[in-house]
């Protein structure tokens, strides 16, 4: 099937995905360094449309300010080359050994003034690219030992810190929201902000909780045992989806960052049918960059890197084409009412009725025949069974 990505489907990649050197905790790189103006113009040839990265991926870590200079011009001017946007930015704030009992949240005062001053600096560098969400991933706010962190002080300290951050975007007038992307472990023994509720908890607390959403991971969500579409439809459903990171994950272990749709295929699916087909119309739910955060595995050379980041995007659109078939699908319609899929959206009560009227009405209970309504089966099996012989490319 001919199914070629243009920058009409939104799809952006980090830098630190098709630039991972595939170093991990037991073995060295296997592939040489990517330089950022490279990856932009193989990612423009390949269809997408954005690139996003952490300040360290473009200004190596430590780098003077001429330097820095340099390496974000001639970034510059590959995008201008290209026509590749920036849709958003992070700060990397979990590589350098400082940052070893985290940043916003570490112990050690000095550090939280320093990881605040880091992202200060690169709100700035978001807001001059174009950026209109900056990413932010706790990964090291966290710890090993019970003992060892006040989880209650750390959360004030956090919170702080996303205050301030935002105090900063309000008196700058920068186009810039923020977006929390949860993750229940790894690198730290636990990670604060663990999965897409609790973060929605703690930006509820905030003093701009209209500036603050979510970044749910695939992998994060399922490293958690939980269910990746159930998460994103709650963070639609409270207005909070800013962006995304896409890509598979195989149970509950390590974070794999696999290819999109490389791990539970059938949820990528039910993913896909939500962001495409979910709107108040039946169109999409979610009009963001469709952001793919995997990792080339290590066993691959360049030519798999391209290929697999080729393969999201692949994946992506057959995904969105296979949805489209479902829903389009006059027996999925039958069998979607038959199972009262659409009946979920009727509210309980009648308009207008109340309490009252429904402590009235005897056939909601003292003449329901709860046997009989107990007997019936739902069909949902079948109603599965549909999708899946739509994603097989049965139907
Ligand atoms: C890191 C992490 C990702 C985050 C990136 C943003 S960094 O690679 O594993 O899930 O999205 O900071
Ligand atoms: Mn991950
Ligand atoms: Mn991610």
């Amino acid at each position: 099937m001919a199914v070629r990505p243009t920058p009409a489907d939104k799809f952006s990649f980090g830098l630190w995905t098709v630039g991972w050197t595939a170093r991990d905790p037991f073995g060295d790189a296997t592939r040489a360094a990517l330089d950022p103006v490279e990856a932009v113009h193989r990612l423009a040839e390949l269809g997408a449309y954005g690139i996003t990265f952490h300040d360290d991926d473009l200004v190596p870590f430590g780098s003077d300010d001429a330097t820095r200079d340099q390496h974000i011009a001639r970034f510059r001017k590959a995008l201008e080359e290209t026509g590749l946007v920036v849709p958003m930015v992070t700060t990397n704030l979990f590589t350098h050994p400082v940052f070893k009992d985290g940043a916003f949240t570490s112990n050690d005062r000095e550090v939280r003034r320093y990881a605040l001053r880091k992202v200060l600096r690169n709100i700035d560098l978001a807001a001059e690219l174009g950026a209109h969400t900056f990413v932010m991933w706790g990964g090291r706010e966290g710890a090993e030992y019970d003992v060892a962190k006040d989880i209650r002080a750390a959360l004030d300290r956090y919170r702080e810190a996303v205050n301030l951050l935002s105090q900063y975007v309000i008196d700058r007038g920068y186009n810039l929201r923020f977006a929390i992307e949860p993750k229940p472990n790894e690198p730290r023994g636990d990670i604060l902000l663990p999965t897409v509720g609790h973060a929605l908890a703690f930006i509820n607390t905030l003093d701009h909780p209209e500036l603050v959403g979510l970044n749910p991971e695939v992998g994060h969500e399922q490293m958690a045992g939980l269910n990746y579409m159930h998460g994103i439809a709650q963070a639609l459903w409270a207005g909070k989806l800013f962006h995304l990171d896409l890509n598979g994950q195989r149970g509950i272990k390590y974070d794999q960052d696999l290819v999109f749709g490389h791990g539970d295929l059938l949820n990528a699916f039910a993913l896909v049918d939500l962001l495409e087909n979910g709107g108040p119309q039946g169109g999409p739910a979610y009009d963001g960059p469709r952001h793919f955060d995997y990792k080339p595995s290590r066993t691959e050379d360049y030519a798999g890197v391209w290929a697999s980041a080729e393969a999201n995007m692949r994946t992506y659109l057959l995904l969105k084409e296979r949805a489209k078939a479902f829903r389009a699908d006059p027996e999925v319609q039958e069998a979607l009412a038959a199972s009262k899929v659409t009946e979920l959206s009727i509210p309980t009560l009648g308009e207008g009725e109340t309490y009252a009227d429904l402590l009235a009405d005897r056939s909601a209970f003292e003449e329901f025949d709860v046997d009989a309504v107990a007997a019936r089966g739902f069909g949902f099996v079948r109603l599965n069974q549909l999708a899946v012989e739509h994603l097989l490319g049965a139907r």
